[in-house]
């Protein structure tokens, strides 16, 4: 079968599906390439005829619609399932590369001279029905995403959302959250100190002092970024990572709203299926404090590698939010309650894309950012 024939039929209809097979198909499309790129550069033929064929080879395959390449991208790519159209579209890619920089036709003998004058190229600018070079887009960041992801569910529920600076007080970083200097659990946050009384922030905390210090009671926020730690690396450990915060403070909160919220929140993220679980835990800006567990989502609680054969994942810390807190955010505690929480968004996107080591998300690797 020529390659022509070959070009107007389907993947399927050559009989072709596994990978090594396709391989061969385009390396063979290649070679026909170069063989009849080959013989045109071999013919000693006068320019006006060189120019002529040149023209004849560039639309035999570059043609839009009708030529070779349009042929293979409309019957070989475009008709293959989606499974097998990525490994199908990075050869069609490399293919159309190959194509339009050996079937250029300027480039080929004889015809530069003759197209250009017979063209008066310099009045006419470029060929535009020559096929573009084509850029490779990018992709949004998997923890941009997820934090993205994060934010529209709280948002959906009237929450706004809040920032605040990477380098902070000490004072909002640890004093105003109820973490007096003397406090032992300071040293549960490896902190990388700036000087005396600046850091970079160890938890998006501090941003619930300013939020309520700025806008008061009542007041639904969501308070996403950077945190930094003095931590060493490992798979679930970063000295810069992501968090996102919840402060919800009004008249009459109640420990029933967080956990209707969360539990509302972790079914959107993970699926309706989601059961939730609170378990009593210790942070000094909240009392009471809680972990709040969600089942996994790979085996629905029924125990696996991921949830280490426990059926839950233990997602974020939460509470109610300290007296002495609101207090410090200008908030009278006789009139406001509220709760709190806070949670890591790489480990949300960890879950999420089932990624085992969270330094991928920070090494830049085109192989692993372009899956998302
Ligand atoms: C806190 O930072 C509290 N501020 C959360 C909070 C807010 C509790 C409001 C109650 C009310 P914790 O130290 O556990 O808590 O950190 C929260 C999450 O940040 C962790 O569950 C984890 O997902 C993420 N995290 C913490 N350290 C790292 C790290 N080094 N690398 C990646 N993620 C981290």
């Amino acid at each position: 079968m020529t390659i022509d024939e070959k070009a107007a039929k389907t993947l399927d209809e050559l009989g072709l599906a596994d990978s090594n097979g396709v391989g061969e198909l385009f390396a063979e499309v290649r070679a026909a390439i170069e063989c009849e790129v080959d013989s045109f550069r071999r013919r000693e033929a006068s320019d006006s005829d060189s120019a002529c064929e040149a023209k004849t080879l560039r639309d035999r395959w570059l043609a839009r619609g009708h030529g070779l390449i349009a042929q293979i991208d409309q019957n070989w790519l475009k008709a293959t399932p989606k499974e097998s159209r990525g490994m199908v579209g990075a050869e069609f890619n490399r293919l159309r590369q190959y194509a339009t920089s050996q079937i250029d036709v300027d480039s080929l003998p004889g015809a530069r001279k003759t197209t250009s004058a017979a063209r008066g190229e310099a009045a006419r600018g470029p060929d535009l029905t020559l096929p573009g070079n084509q850029r490779e887009l990018g992709s949004i960041h998997p923890v941009t995403r997820v934090q993205r992801e994060l934010e529209d569910i709280f948002i959906g529920l009237g929450f706004r959302i809040e920032t605040g600076p990477e380098i902070e007080s000490v004072y909002n970083n640890f004093d105003a959250l109820n973490i007096p200097e003397s406090h032992p659990s300071r040293d549960d946050w490896d902190t990388l100190y700036i000087d005396s009384t600046t850091l970079l922030r160890t938890h998006t905390s501090p941003v619930q002092i300013r939020a309520m210090r700025k806008h008061g009671a009542p007041l639904y926020i969501v308070t996403p970024g950077k945190c930094y730690r003095n931590e060493n690396p490992d798979a679930t450990h970063s000295a810069m990572f992501h968090q996102i915060e919840g402060l919800a403070v009004d008249t009459d909160i109640t420990f029933a709203d967080l956990k209707g919220t969360l539990d509302f929140f972790a079914k959107k993220f993970f699926g309706e299926r989601t059961r939730t679980r609170f378990q009593p835990s210790f942070f000094p800006f909240t009392e009471p404090s809680g972990e709040m567990a969600a089942s996994c989502p790979f085996c629905g609680g029924q125990g696996c590698r991921t949830c280490k054969e426990s059926g839950w994942i233990e997602l974020m810390g939460c509470g109610m939010v300290h007296p002495d807190v609101l207090r410090h955010g200008g908030i009278d505690p006789e009139r406001y309650s509220g709760w709190a929480f806070g949670l890591g968004i790489e480990r949300f996107a960890m879950l999420k894309y089932d990624i085992g080591e969270i330094q991928n998300f920070f090494q830049s690797d085109v192989r692993f950012l372009k899956q998302f």
